[in-house]
């Protein structure tokens, strides 16, 4: 399940991710469970718009594209069944699930957690949360996403990575991304917060699952064999093979 902000490129990598996998020789499937979206550049298996469409809902109900997509999400959940009947989870390798554009809508409302339930007994799942790198301003901000990768992992309860997106458009290679330089960044702060933040990176990085965060880019096809392998150890109880 690909999930993250507005805009961060969920529907973009889950159609570049799934032809990397076709490539790669894997079957694939793709899902969209956005029921805001328009244009999607992606076959979908099973597209949710069939059963509800935030657009109509919108016109229908007079509502606005917020409460549109709330409403929508409700009857996502009560649907819920039939909607994973129809994702057919068990035809192909992968099934890449691309979800509504606001990423609160689907891990903190029930949606998200109600997926996760419904698809975690029959096959294996993750979640790919996805950053924008254009929303990075330094190395401390990899505890901000850590954070919340752990977040969405308590949400969904399902194993859960972190990948940076838009790499091609952002340098980032000064962000090594350990712990040891978050924390050199973070003790140059000098706000009350630092202290937390310094014993929150220590917490975080001693129970995470895999210490590196990826740094892809979905649009020009960059890293995504690392975010398989990301994917991959996800599963392991092993936790980061680097
Ligand atoms: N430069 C760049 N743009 C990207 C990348 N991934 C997505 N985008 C662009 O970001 C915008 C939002 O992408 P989209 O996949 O629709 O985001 P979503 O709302 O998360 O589904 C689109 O204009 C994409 O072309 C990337 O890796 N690099
Ligand atoms: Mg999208």
């Amino acid at each position: 399940m690909f999930v993250g902000t507005a805009g961060c490129g969920k529907t973009t990598l889950v159609k570049t991710f799934g032809d990397w996998l076709e490539d790669v020789g894997f079957r694939v499937s793709r899902v969209n469970l956005d029921p805001g979206v328009e244009v999607l550049p992606y076959e979908a298996a099973f597209d949710v718009r069939e059963i509800v469409k935030a657009s109509d809902l919108m016109r229908e109900m007079g509502l606005g594209p917020n409460g549109a997509m709330i409403v929508a999400s409700k009857i996502m959940e009560e649907r819920m069944e039939e909607i994973v009947k129809r994702m057919a989870i068990n035809d192909v390798d992968y099934v890449l699930v691309d979800t509504p554009g606001q990423m609160e809508l689907f891990v903190f409302r029930g949606l998200g957690p109600s997926l996760s339930n419904a698809i975690k007994g029959v096959r294996r799942a993750v979640a790919v949360y996805i950053v924008d790198a254009e929303t990075i301003r330094d190395a401390s901000e990899l505890l901000v996403i850590k954070l919340l990768s752990l977040i969405i992992e308590l949400r969904l309860e399902i194993p859960t990575v972190a990948v940076i997106n838009k790499g091609d458009v952002v340098n980032l290679s000064e962000l090594a991304l350990k712990a040891d330089e978050v924390k050199k960044k973070l003790s140059s702060r000098t706000d009350v917060l630092s202290d937390l933040a310094l014993e929150l990176t220590d917490l975080v990085f001693r129970y995470e699952r895999a210490s590196r965060v990826v740094v892809i880019s979905a649009l020009k096809r960059i890293g995504l064999d690392r975010l398989y392998d990301l994917i991959h150890e996800s599963f392991c109880v092993c936790g980061d093979l680097t």
